[in-house]
């Protein structure tokens, strides 16, 4: 089944921490060892051993056309005979700035870096040196990429000092950073009434995506907005993960909010690696070489990334989201029944293109706490089973599952007929 799968991981662990590039992908979170791919086409896999599988994690979301979309293999390909970096400036940045500027509602300017974590890192630097503040406020169970500020644990109360998620992180640094529950209004307000003056910026995830999908509760953004105004701090969304994927112009336009400072990748890299900042041009222009806050990158807006990057946004419009909605309901929908049929309980959490699953009897998941009530050991048999009929989700039980606009019902109703198989034996 996976035997040269099994055979090249063994070889991996010689060569890479973990035989991995990445934590999330040695399967930790689910026991047994990492498939390797060979190839995507559309909504499929095909890994070393030549299984098929329907694919629901995007290579975490970058892949909102499916595998090996034709108009950026093509834009790659010619781009790749022309070059693929001058570490000068080229057209295609200015062709992809324009195309992120004019989509998302707040962006007046933007500076495409290499990551979503050198994003987050470069807009937090700009959110202090703006303010001249040093704290942030983050939210538990939200994740921001691995820069030293943004690996911080919540301290022991709600209002103490953040701690560090990750030896290797100074303790000073991550005290300047504040985690509170996600979704809770009272603790924002708490927060800002002892912290206001020194706060710099808050960042969010504005529907959360790495604890599952939690979308933010009625009033939670709106009051992120008023607070941060009212104190003079900055309000940054990091739509990393929403940005494209639940609409064009992404969370800020489906809820409304318009945050100070963005933070994009996954999508807008069309599958390369791209990541971007942006916000007001009065904001932007603080930074090098124009303005005094430094930040830099060797590869930022090489036109490889970005000619793919483009043709992938290119090929977006409100029609695409409209059925990728649809798509995205008729999949929830059909999850729903098939739990209920066998009276598995299981909560769905899910918006325009990107949704997740918790096998709980809770009524709701809408913050970290719930999270962790959560059979995550159920989630990972789940997960092994759905993997032996062709079926492909994250293998952690905190991470969404996507659908693409390569995904038909064709293959939605042969995953609902895998879900029916495996949660029955459940
Ligand atoms: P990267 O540095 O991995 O490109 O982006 C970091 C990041 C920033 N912000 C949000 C909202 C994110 O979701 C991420 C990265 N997401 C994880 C898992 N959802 C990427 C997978 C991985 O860590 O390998």
């Amino acid at each position: 089944m996976h035997k040269r799968s099994a055979e090249a991981y063994q070889r991996a662990l010689q060569l890479i921490p973990g035989g991995v590039n990445s934590p999330v992908r040695a399967f930790k979170g689910v026991g047994g060892t990492p498939v390797f791919f060979e190839s995507g086409q559309g909504p499929f896999l095909f890994d070393l051993d030549g299984n098929k599988y329907i694919d629901y994690v995007a290579s975490w979301g970058p892949k909102l056309q499916g595998y090996s979309f034709a108009p950026v293999v093509q834009a790659v390909t010619t781009q790749a005979q022309r070059a693929t970096s001058f570490g000068a400036p080229c057209l295609i940045e200015l062709e992809l700035a324009n195309l992120l500027v004019s989509s998302v509602p707040s962006l007046e300017k933007i500076r495409m870096v290499n990551s979503g974590t050198e994003a987050t890192m470069s807009v937090i630097r700009l959110a202090r040196g703006i303010t001249n503040r040093d704290r942030i406020v983050k939210f538990t169970g939200c994740f921001h990429g691995h820069a030293d500020s943004l690996l911080v644990q919540a301290g022991s109360g709600v209002l103490t000092l953040g701690l560090p998620d990750s030896p290797g992180v100074p303790r000073a640094l991550a005290q300047q950073t504040l985690s509170l529950p996600y979704n809770d209004i009272e603790a924002v307000q708490d927060v800002f009434t002892q912290f206001g003056s020194e706060i710099a910026a808050v960042i969010v995830e504005p529907i959360a995506g790495n604890m599952g999908c939690i979308p933010p509760v009625e009033g939670f953004l709106e009051e992120l907005r008023t607070q941060t105004t009212q104190h003079g701090s900055l309000l940054i969304f990091d739509e990393v993960m929403t940005g494209f994927r639940v609409a064009l112009g992404g969370a800020q336009e489906m809820f409304e909010v318009s945050p100070d400072l963005t933070t994009l990748g996954k999508v807008v890299g069309g599958g390369l690696p791209v990541g971007a900042f942006g916000g007001s041009a009065e904001l932007m222009d603080q930074l090098a070489p124009i303005g005094p806050i430094y930040q830099s990158g060797t590869l930022s807006g090489n036109p490889l990334a970005m000619a793919g990057g483009f043709a992938l946004l290119n090929s977006l419009d409100t029609d695409f989201y409209d059925k990728l909605d649809e798509l995205t309901g008729y999949f929830t929908n059909g999850i729903r029944d098939v739990a209920k049929k066998h009276n598995i309980d299981l909560c769905i959490n899910s918006v325009c293109g990107m949704f997740s699953f918790y096998f709980t009897s809770q009524s709701k998941v809408s913050n970290y706490h719930h999270v962790e009530q959560c059979d995550s050991a159920r989630y990972a048999k789940f997960f092994h089973e759905m993997l032996r009929q062709g079926i492909y989700f994250a293998p952690s039980a905190y991470e969404c599952a996507f659908v693409s606009g390569s995904h038909t019902t064709l293959e939605i109703d042969k995953t609902l007929a895998a879900f029916d198989d495996v949660l029955k034996r459940l």
